[in-house]
């Protein structure tokens, strides 16, 4: 297939959630491809030139041609490499796996970046962990009994949004509440995704790490 003779590069940042999906993607698949971290106070000129409309990571670089928007990359490496794609093969189920990817998107990283970004005490701190809370059990509820939001196997939903699991500790220590009390399927469901996923489990940095490089963040913008 196409992008399998070609050298493949990641755009990244460890604690992306978004440049993470990627990774998984692309580990799920045996696609060999080197990650250059990115600094994202001081973006690199290949950064700005692969990506010039948004200037964001992840940007997958597949014989130097730039593919920008994690969720557009997830199609791309399963249109692109060889093996089992992400997306089902269903049309009906690809619009519903879509529809929860961009409702994924259109509304956690919002309400989350109001718990990690804003003032200590703030009111955005609260409506941001309430508007949270909402959207997560939203999920929970799409999930309801199975294993994967897909069924029995990990698919494009599932990828979408267990990146954002090594961020659950830092949105309740700064949210103050717990995700395991107000979703414990969710919390179930993204250990499962590591524990028999080995392209999830490679793929995710640590919890902790996460709220260290957050916290070096909030020191940086004067937030605490
Ligand atoms: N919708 C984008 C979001 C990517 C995104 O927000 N990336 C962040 C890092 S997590 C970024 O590069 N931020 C730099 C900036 O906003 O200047 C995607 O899915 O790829």
């Amino acid at each position: 297939m196409e992008g399998d003779k070609a050298s493949v590069v990641l755009l990244n940042c460890f604690v992306s959630p978004f440049g993470n999906r990627v990774k998984i993607a692309l580990a799920r698949k045996g696609v060999a491809y080197e990650e250059k971290p990115e600094n994202l106070a001081a973006k690199s000129p290949l950064l700005l030139s692969s990506n010039p409309v948004h200037g964001k990571v992840p940007v997958l670089l597949v014989g130097g041609k730039p593919v920008c928007e994690s969720l557009v990359i997830l199609e791309y490496i399963d249109d692109a490499f060889a093996g089992e794609p992400l997306l089902p093969a269903d049309p009906y189920a690809r619009a519903q796996a879509r529809f929860w990817a961009s409702y994924i998107d259109a509304k956690l990283p919002e309400c989350a970046r109001r718990v990690w970004q804003s003032p200590k005490g703030a009111a955005a701190v609260e409506e941001g962990r309430k508007d949270m809370v909402a959207v997560l059990k939203t999920l929970e509820a799409e999930l309801g009994g199975k294993p994967y939001f897909g069924g029995a196997a990990l698919g494009h939903v599932d990828v979408a949004l267990v990146t954002f699991a090594p961020w659950f500790a830092t949105y309740e220590r700064l949210g103050g509440f717990s995700v395991a009390a107000e979703c414990p399927a969710l919390v179930a469901w993204a250990a499962r995704c590591a524990a028999e996923n080995p392209c999830v489990a490679a793929s995710l940095p640590d919890g902790e790490a996460v709220f260290q490089f957050v916290c070096g963040m909030r020191k940086h913008f004067g937030l605490d």
